[in-house]
């Protein structure tokens, strides 16, 4: 018996109809402030009864522990035997952390304080009005959602361009748009070695000599990663290389120097702005109670729908154009990390660990998916997120467009009966969070990422899993290396399955 399953035996708490009614309080007691973020939590189903016990069980699984082992630069990432040190890239330079005895912030700073040399020089002047990261995963969905999210922010001579996909159709678009005397390549790879970001790169620095000579490359590639010697061997110089690592994750790294293409478009000091923003929240994370702490109380909350009510997925909805990217960026970080099966001690774990998430900003999701969430047969909680002033300007859309947000979040917790027509009855009782700021600053977005990554750290504790590996797309990119071969040269039809061979030769007869 695992404490979750102490969770089954919890009453299931009244309608929010009713929780409401019941306590008067209720609209502020289960609101928490995290630097400027309010987080409001009324509309989720629980009461103080539900609560309770699951604070408990944060307890019993060890939350605390766990997370100031983190903060000690404990190799807590066990099956790759690394510390976990995302938080370290955001400490004022007085602050330390420690890995194996030697504390990393210097060097996290002096990082910087070449990237934001290197970011001035480039903004300063020309020639370079258009910046290319080329990486994938962690190493692009971090900066390209940041850039999109950040846009009132951006500078207005020099716009990024983000290239991920090995399909060719994603370079060829992006060079199709790009001026070689005026592009920059940030070949963005933790390990080098990553076949699709290889390959743009590639065919990214074979344009460029192709247009401007093999002299040109060192003025129009640089490399974010932690393996000089490849990035020599692709013909980097690596003086023009900057590093991090082995301890900052992928999908965690937006705040290193996989970053460089936002800190280039949004300037040093808005970039530094970004990172105290992380730091506030992990200040919170790590001092608040846990009543009283809002990644706690998220995590629980989302260990509750999951493992008490059997709530399977979890939509991300940005009232915030643009936050588009947001719900992709969350996927990574929430999926990659806790979609595992396996606990520390490599047991199958007897319970269901991360949900599915997905979203799309509002108000466009309300015009295709919503019907689902307020009708559909499954329950879905959402997140909500909102800001108060947008950077654009315009109040009249503006006000309509929270307006929206504040109905979406009524209409699912309190839904309208309408008994004579069914179908178009409202139960309600549909959970939903309501994050809102004053304003969408690069603070305010490093808070929201920091908030989930903390959330998305404690739901591993509590479900037994190690959130920082993702040994789960291994075997996918091994047979893609093992294919490769055989849709152009010799095909092995002993190394698949029948089916696998068909599509193979399917594939070689029509290609
Ligand atoms: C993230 C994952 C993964 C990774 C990419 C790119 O946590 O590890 O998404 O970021 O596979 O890896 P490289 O940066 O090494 O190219």
């Amino acid at each position: 018996m695992t404490p979750l399953d102490d969770l089954s035996d919890l009453p299931r708490p009244a309608h929010l109809r009713d929780l409401f009614e019941q306590d008067p309080t209720r609209a502020q007691r289960y609101v928490t402030h995290a630097g400027d973020l309010r987080i409001d939590w009324s509309k989720a189903s629980v009461d103080d009864v539900t609560l309770d016990a699951l604070l408990g069980l944060a307890e019993r699984a060890g939350v605390e522990r766990r997370r100031d082992a983190m903060f000690a630069g404990e190799r807590i990432n066990v099956t790759e035997d690394r510390a976990v040190g995302h938080v370290a890239l955001r400490m004022p330079h007085t602050s330390s952390f420690v890995v194996d005895g030697h504390d990393v912030v210097p060097e996290v700073h002096a990082v910087l304080d070449a990237l934001a040399d290197f970011a001035r020089r480039v903004r300063a002047s020309g020639p370079i009005d258009h910046v290319v990261n080329i990486g994938i995963g962690g190493s692009d969905l971090g900066p390209a959602m940041a850039y999109e999210a950040l846009r009132p922010f951006r500078h207005e001579r020099i716009r990024c361009s983000f290239v991920s996909n090995v399909d060719g159709a994603d370079i060829e678009a992006v060079l199709a748009d790009s001026d070689p005397a005026t592009t920059l390549f940030v070949v963005a790879s933790k390990t080098f070695g990553t076949i699709e970001t290889l390959t743009n790169a590639r065919t990214a620095r074979a344009w460029l000599v192709d247009a401007l000579g093999e002299d040109a490359v060192v003025d129009h590639f640089v490399a974010v990663s932690t393996n000089e010697e490849r990035v020599a061997e692709f013909g980097i110089d690596t003086a023009n290389m900057f590093g991090f690592w082995d301890w900052v994750g992928g999908r965690y790294s937006v705040d290193s120097a996989i970053g460089l293409s936002l800190m280039i478009a949004i300037g040093p000091e808005a970039f530094s702005e970004f990172l105290a923003g992380f730091h506030t929240i992990d200040e919170h994370f790590r001092t608040a109670p846990l009543r009283d702490n809002a990644p706690v109380l998220l995590a629980m909350l989302g260990v509750w729908y999951a493992n008490g009510l059997g709530y399977d997925t979890k939509a991300v909805l940005p009232y915030s154009n643009d936050l588009a990217r947001f719900p992709a960026y969350l996927q990574q970080l929430d999926m990659e990390s806790n979609g595992k099966s396996v606990d520390l001690d490599g047991e199958r774990v007897g319970h269901h660990t991360g949900p599915i998430i997905w979203g799309e900003p509002g108000t466009n999701g309300q015009h295709a998916f919503y019907q689902l969430i307020h009708q559909g047969t499954r329950i879905i909680p959402c997140d909500f997120i909102g800001v108060a002033r947008a950077e654009h300007g315009d109040q009249e859309h503006h006000d309509l467009l929270m307006a929206n947000l504040f109905a979406q979040s009524e209409a699912l917790a309190f839904g309208r009966s309408n008994e004579a027509e069914p179908h178009r009855n409202f139960e309600g009782n549909r959970p939903n969070t309501v994050i809102l700021a004053e304003r969408l600053t690069p603070s305010v977005l490093g808070q929201l990422i920091a908030l989930y990554e903390h959330v998305v750290h404690v739901q591993g504790t509590v479900w037994g899993v190690n959130s920082y590996d993702q040994w789960g797309v291994e075997l996918g990119k091994e047979l893609a290396n093992q294919i490769t071969p055989e849709l152009v040269g010799e095909p092995t039809p002993d190394a698949h399955d029948a089916a696998t061979n068909a599509l193979i030769a399917w594939y070689r007869a029509h290609r």
